[in-house]
């Protein structure tokens, strides 16, 4: 057997080998879901980018085809970076993005599909024309990547945001067409920030609570020019950043006749904006998809495996679950979940309900294969008066928090959640936990972790804990509910109902297939109840089998 290959992943996308990172031009195209992504054909590092296509009616069963784009032109000779794609009114789709040019500087291009009959949209054709955007006029030509979806404006123009940077600012330079194909530059960006360079934006509008449409329903992008739908829409921004790897949104108004973006609140967090995981999660891209009318976004998770691993298993990176997201009923965050269709993969299946855990205490979830599995727990919280103080210093860093408290670290009122891909004797484990403090007499901070500290054997894996804060008020609920799946070498987690998401990559040595357990562990003080879990063990779609196979 060869090494690592049991930590492969059974139904989070993955090709057969090599490297892939950031999801491209996801969309909806007669009967198909497309996915595109990064991917070196060559090995599982880095480099010789180039589009790698795959299709799917339902997000689950996947058929690879050939690469969609790559470098065939001198405006993308050096490389196929990200970009997306848009619907046209006519139902054409096209598809945007970054190409390196034979002097390394980064251009945006357009392709149009061969053959608007082929569902498969198998080959694209990539008009001379290109580069159609042009790093000119200041635009620094190393840092100008990742074109948005493109949206009409009520004049009929088309926008269109690229990421870039300005010194040390993150910009989203906007852009209007006529005809998709000559290009203007705005002379004001869309949005900017003091963050370093933004990679892979993405903008699009979410229904808000309480208009004709119900919330969690999607909104495309080219719905935009309709002003009696903006009524009833609030806009995202996301930016990837460079800096910190990591990814923030924020929530805000789009006025279309100005063509500015303002944030309801720049800050709510941290200096960035809100995250839509707290983990290992990166250069997401969400689409519309018209046949369940809702939102979904992907996310590619990088390996935290080491480089001459990666390079011995010969293959690096997946894209997380797809995720509906949505608008919360409050306005003040997605809400993200995994896409329905994933339930068909559930097989066998166990349930806990009404079992208190004591302070201090451990069990086994048996009976199941948990190595491959979609795991739904709620825990109730009987008391929250030995709940820890909350510094308010913390606020701002729940990763440093779940560092220095992590699961090891016993507690007031947890941390108590599940220890999952655990060996038998515990001594490789991942955990992923809630922990509930005290900011004052009347409320409470819950705060939600992944601790990896002790996922392997394996010393040289780089393993940080990582954490978000979950916004509900559970002196009133009494309640928090923590969906996670599993996956060999996924740990891919959703707090209190998508509130609060964290995926991560662990590399278990002993703690592999049927050796992978689950526990569910209460570490804190005070008693708490596990009102019920529900476990599954997950079967695995056909990846990517090729056509005609
Ligand atoms: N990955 C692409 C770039 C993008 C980066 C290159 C983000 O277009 O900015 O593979 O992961």
């Amino acid at each position: 057997k060869e090494v690592g290959q049991e930590l492969r992943t059974g139904y989070h996308f993955q090709p057969p080998k090599h490297w892939i990172n950031d999801p491209n031009g996801p969309m909806y195209y007669k009967g198909l879901y497309h996915l595109f992504y990064q991917y070196n054909p060559k090995g599982a590092v880095w480099g010789n980018i180039i589009w790698a296509h795959s299709v799917s009616t339902d997000l689950i069963d996947w058929v690879a085809l050939e690469p969609g784009i790559y470098p065939s032109k001198p405006f993308d000779i050096n490389g196929c970076w990200s970009g997306s794609a848009t619907i046209l009114p006519n139902g054409v789709p096209v598809i945007m993005y970054t190409g390196i040019d034979p002097n390394e500087r980064q251009v945006q291009n357009v392709a149009y599909p061969a053959n608007l009959s082929d569902p498969f949209l198998r080959k694209w054709v990539k008009p001379d024309y290109n580069p159609i955007i042009n790093p000119d006029r200041g635009i620094n030509a190393s840092a100008f990547r990742d074109p948005t979806t493109a949206w009409y404006g009520p004049d009929g123009h088309w926008r269109l945001v690229v990421g870039s940077k300005e010194n040390m600012r993150g910009i989203a330079v906007l852009y209007r067409s006529r005809d998709f194909r000559r290009w203007i530059r705005a002379h004001h960006s869309l949005h900017a920030g003091f963050t370093g360079m933004w990679e892979c934006p993405d903008f699009f509008p979410v229904a808000v609570a309480g208009g004709r449409r119900h919330h969690q329903s999607g909104v495309d992008t080219a719905e935009l020019r309709d002003s009696t739908v903006a009524a009833e829409v609030k806009y995202v921004l996301k930016v990837s950043l460079d800096a910190t790897r990591y990814e923030y949104y924020t929530i805000g108004w789009y006025d279309h006749s100005k063509d500015r973006y303002t944030p309801d609140l720049a800050f709510p967090d941290n200096d960035y904006g809100l995250r839509y995981d707290y983990g290992d999660f990166y250069a997401s891209k969400s689409f519309y998809d018209p046949v369940k009318k809702r939102r979904v976004l992907w996310g590619w998770a990088n390996e935290s495996d080491t480089v001459p691993d990666d390079r011995q298993k010969g293959w690096a990176g997946i894209q997380a679950i797809p995720r509906k997201i949505f608008l919360s009923r409050g306005g003040r965050q997605l809400i993200q979940w995994p896409v329905e269709e994933i339930k068909s993969l559930r097989a066998k299946h166990v349930n806990v309900s009404d079992k208190a855990v004591k302070g201090g205490e451990y069990f086994k979830v048996g009976g199941f294969k948990s190595v491959q599995s979609d795991v739904e727990a709620a825990f109730m919280i009987k008391n929250l008066e030995k709940a820890e103080k909350f510094d308010m210093a913390w606020r701002t860093d729940a990763q440093g928090l779940c560092k220095k408290l992590n699961s090891h670290v016993k507690g007031g009122v947890g941390p108590f959640g599940l220890w999952l891909l655990a060996s038998d004797d515990l001594k490789e484990r991942t955990a992923v936990f809630f922990r509930v403090f005290k900011k004052n007499d009347t409320s409470y901070v819950v705060l939600m972790c992944n601790d990896p500290t002790r996922s392997s054997f394996e010393s040289q894996i780089y393993r940080p804990t990582f954490a978000g804060f979950v916004n509900i008020d559970i002196a009133k609920t009494k309640k928090i509910a923590l969906r996670t799946l599993i996956d060999h070498s996924v740990v891919e987690s959703f707090g209190a109902g998508g509130k609060t998401c964290i995926l991560t990559r662990v590399y278990p040595k002993k703690a592999v297939g049927d050796n992978a357990h689950l526990f569910v562990f209460n570490n804190g003080e005070s008693d708490i109840k596990l009102t019920n879990l529900r476990a599954w063990e997950m079967k695995t779609p056909t990846m990517n089998k090729r056509l005609g196979q």
